[in-house]
């Protein structure tokens, strides 16, 4: 079984997928990926939420971003939105991820962070996996000491 379906809205999201990839090859997280579009293709949409048997879902989307809402909008399970930027500085994507009708939420990370969409992923899978618990506790110890190294050096500023 795989943790996480990603699903992406077209081929042209995989800048962001490839920074998702990065953090999930990094803690041995296992997932599927998908590209099927809210709009071009809804049946699949379907086909992929209904065969799934992960524990969360990122949908990463530009534009008018319906994927991540029409996900959720068939799962229980938690979904996480990557708005992409495309046009108007990604604000159209980001809104449309964002501004879901009460009753179906999304979670939604910033525009073209696919590396915080995979980070959150982990978190929400960690609270039943002790091991991954730790992989986050050593993530956020590397990045405490590579602020820490940077205040250093900036002290010969
Ligand atoms: C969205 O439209 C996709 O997620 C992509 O970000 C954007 C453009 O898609 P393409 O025209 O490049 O396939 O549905």
């Amino acid at each position: 079984m795989n943790s996480i379906t990603i699903i992406l809205g077209s081929a042209s999201d995989k800048l962001i997928f490839d920074k998702c990839k990065a953090i999930l090859d990094e803690f041995g997280v296992k997932y599927d990926v998908h590209i099927a579009s809210a709009h071009r293709t809804p049946e699949k949409i379907d086909e992929i939420v209904k065969n799934s048997d992960s524990d969360v879902f990122i949908a990463i989307a530009g534009l008018s971003a319906a994927l991540p809402g029409a996900i959720a909008a068939k799962t229980t399970k938690p979904v996480i939105g990557i708005p992409v930027e495309s046009k108007l500085d990604g604000l159209d994507a980001l809104l449309s991820i964002v501004q879901m009708p009460p009753g179906i939420p999304v979670g939604c990370v910033g525009i073209d962070r696919g590396e915080n969409a995979a980070l959150l992923a982990i978190e929400i899978l960690s609270l039943h996996d002790d091991n991954l618990k730790l992989k986050l506790r050593i993530h956020r110890d590397k990045m405490r000491e590579s602020v820490e190294k940077s205040n250093m050096e900036a002290k010969n500023w």
